[in-house]
């Protein structure tokens, strides 16, 4: 791998922010996750290459040493803020420029859940793909869905869970939505949803990672 690639990757892992993050000791004063990501853009990597080939399996590591205890929520926490911190730098690229948007889409984390930065990265690269994004954030109620799909008329609506108890909660609001506003497509996603829990709750579509959710709203773009 490309050797700032590396370096960004173990950021992410360890929690380097920044500069001035002062862990861990032996990357003290050094750059951290938002100066190298800054860095490899400038040197001309692209943002998809940062993302796929550094950022996302760094995360992948800090879940693995969750699950075998090697590291506790607040390490996984500064993790998070590293990743966001190379994400400031990655996300205008993937904002259109477009002024005719295609067409609305509603995203939000399910209640109870926190995670936010697949859902993030869903709703930057439905942006980017022409999209007017209302990104609800995290721990997002059904009614709170429901109240924005009552104010977006005709808005596609995309639900994120990353943990297996929330996954409960997208049935829930999934059920709920289907009440009272049938016509409404459904996406969902997030490392615990599959095609057939998708099927099962009566969503429209399950995507693994955010392109499937931009190539199944291609279809619907109004023009
Ligand atoms: Co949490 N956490 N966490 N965590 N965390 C996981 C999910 C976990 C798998 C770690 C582990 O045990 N290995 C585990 C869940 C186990 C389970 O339920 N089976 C877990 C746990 C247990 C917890 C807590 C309960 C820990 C505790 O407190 N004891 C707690 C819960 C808090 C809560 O939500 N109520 C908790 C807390 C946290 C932090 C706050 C510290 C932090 C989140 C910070 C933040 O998001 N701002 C955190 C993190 C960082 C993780 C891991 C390490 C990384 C998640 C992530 O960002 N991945 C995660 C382990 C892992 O996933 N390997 C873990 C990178 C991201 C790009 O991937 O989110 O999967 P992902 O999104 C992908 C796809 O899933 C897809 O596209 C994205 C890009 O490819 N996608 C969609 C996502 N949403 C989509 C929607 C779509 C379509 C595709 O359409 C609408």
């Amino acid at each position: 791998m490309n050797d700032i690639l590396t370096k960004i990757a173990r950021c992410v892992e360890t929690g380097k922010i920044d500069k001035v993050t002062p862990y861990p000791p032996d990357m003290k004063g050094q750059d951290g996750a938002d100066e190298l990501t800054r860095m490899a853009l400038d040197n001309g990597l692209e943002p998809s290459q940062i993302l796929e080939e550094a950022l996302i399996p760094a995360m992948a590591v800090v879940g693995e040493k969750f699950s075998r205890k090697e590291i506790y929520v607040p390490q996984m926490l500064m993790s998070a803020k590293a990743m966001n911190g190379a994400m400031k730098h990655i996300k205008p690229y993937f904002q259109s420029g477009e002024t005719k948007r295609k067409g609305k889409m509603i995203i939000g984390t399910v209640a109870g859940d926190l995670h936010d930065i697949g859902k993030n990265l869903v709703a930057m690269m439905i942006e980017g793909g022409g999209w007017e994004v209302i990104d609800l954030g995290v721990d997002v109620s059904t009614e709170k869905f429901l109240k924005t799909i009552a104010e977006n008329p005709g808005a596609f609506v995309g639900l994120s869970a990353l943990l297996t108890t929330t996954m409960e909660n997208m049935k829930k609001t999934v059920a709920s939505i289907r009440e009272k506003h049938k016509e409404v497509k459904i996406l969902v996603g997030g490392a615990p949803v599959t095609r057939e829990y998708c099927e099962r709750i009566g969503a429209d579509f399950y995507s693994p990672d955010p392109q499937g959710a931009v190539n199944f709203l291609k279809q619907f773009a109004e023009r």
